[in-house]
């Protein structure tokens, strides 16, 4: 008998807190063989869940899910306009769960049928923050004690509310200035006071008008980033030409885009190192696939979004990728707390520093959907939307 999906199921939980995640479990006329795929976007999370139920789910039903290509194609042009990061998360959910049946079907982990395994495991990155630049220097020691080499640093600017690393007070007015001033003085005193080795990071999170950002990005050159990430928003993608021509810092830009004519331009100009999409907000594996493919014929390397606002199966996705594609930069990591890993039996481990997948087949990662339920929403006014963040004159500022 044919093979077809018979089912799309939805599941809602928040194990980490105030993470709102959702994850698609495909099932299919073999009543064993189901799949899970992340159509996570906490901003946003229940529109993803109507975007699903309503639309992509009975558009799915009844077809064979081992045509991924078809399935993925058939559903993002059966709606005219489409695009954004609420269908591709609705995309994404899908086309995830189908990967992780296609390895099922095949008895092997994803990253085979991508080609194999093109190194062991999966160099990390983490976070380290402070509201002193004491601190985030401890912060990153005590990091590299457990095994990490490259760490991500954030420092708190008095007075106002920064991205990665509050003041003490709850400040909500941001100033793009003072934050300027002390980022190039973080730096300083983490290459003075740490072993040349540890690689740092830092993540402007385009909340700067984009001349500041160029300044600033001049200004750390000297202090050896691995990276310098999302220096402008995407709308203003036509500054690297500009930031290119001045400094060689290492740039890697790509959570925020949701479309190939953002980033498929960045790529053949050779404007930036390192491609770092939220892979559910591009539309799923089968694209980040290609965009991977399309990055090392023009030595952009892989760095893909993994926060905490990725489920563990997006992080298991990510994973799959990153250990088959020769092109692999580094791997952003969260570090899952119990009750993840209760929820999501599987959840890729981290040692010394390193992602590692099990050899399990498809994606290698679970649902405990009783656990789940354990976990529910939380109840936020704004449902997970984020409050508006403002000048000290009271304008609106991207966050
Ligand atoms: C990062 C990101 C995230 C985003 C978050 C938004 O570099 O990891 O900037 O922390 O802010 O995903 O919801
Ligand atoms: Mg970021």
């Amino acid at each position: 008998m044919a093979l077809t999906i018979t089912n799309v199921k939805v599941v809602r939980t928040a194990p980490q807190g105030n993470q709102q995640l959702v994850v698609v479990k495909i099932e299919t006329s073999d009543p064993g063989l189901y799949g899970w795929g992340c159509a996570t976007f906490t901003q946003r999370a229940a529109t993803v869940v109507t975007a699903i139920e309503e639309f992509v789910k009975p558009f799915v039903i009844g077809w064979d899910p081992q045509r991924i290509e078809d399935i993925y194609q058939a559903a993002l042009t059966s709606s005219y306009w489409h695009s954004g990061p609420v269908l591709n998360n609705a995309l994404s959910g899908i086309d995830e769960a189908l990967w992780d049946i296609k390895g099922k079907l095949a008895n092997m982990p994803v990253y085979q049928l991508f080609g194999g395994k093109a190194r062991e495991a999966v160099d990390l990155y983490t976070h380290a923050s402070g509201e002193t630049f004491e601190q985030v220097a401890d912060n990153i020691r005590a990091l590299t004690e457990r095994g990490f080499r490259h760490v991500r640093a954030q420092v708190a600017v008095p007075g106002y509310a920064t991205y990665g690393s509050r003041a003490a007070g709850n400040a909500r007015s941001w100033e793009p200035a003072p934050y300027v001033r002390i980022v190039p003085k973080l730096f300083e005193y983490l290459r003075t006071h740490l072993p040349e080795d540890i690689e740092l990071l830092h993540d402007i999170h385009q909340r700067i008008p984009p001349i500041m950002a160029i300044g600033l990005a001049k200004e750390l050159e000297k202090y050896r980033l691995f990276f310098l990430e999302d220096p402008f928003a995407p709308e203003d993608n036509e500054y690297f030409h500009i930031l290119r021509s001045q400094t060689a810092i290492p740039i890697a830009m790509g959570e925020l885009f949701v479309n190939p004519a953002e980033y498929v331009p960045l790529v053949k100009d050779r404007l930036i190192d390192f491609m770092r999409v939220h892979i559910s907000d591009i539309g799923g594996l089968s694209i980040a696939r290609k965009l991977a493919a399309y990055c090392e014929f023009f030595g952009v390397r892989t760095a893909w979004h993994g926060p905490a606002d990725v489920s563990p199966i997006g992080h298991a996705a990510n994973l799959h990728l990153d250990l088959a594609v020769h092109n692999f930069g580094i791997q952003e990591c969260t570090i899952f707390n119990d009750a993840n890993r209760e929820v999501f039996p599987g959840t890729p481990e981290i040692r010394d520093g390193y992602l590692w997948a099990n050899d399990q087949p498809g994606l290698g990662i679970d649902v405990d959907e009783e656990k789940a339920k354990k976990y529910p929403w939380p109840d936020q006014p704004l449902r997970g939307g984020w409050a508006p963040l403002r000048r000290a004159d009271g304008t609106i500022n991207r966050q």
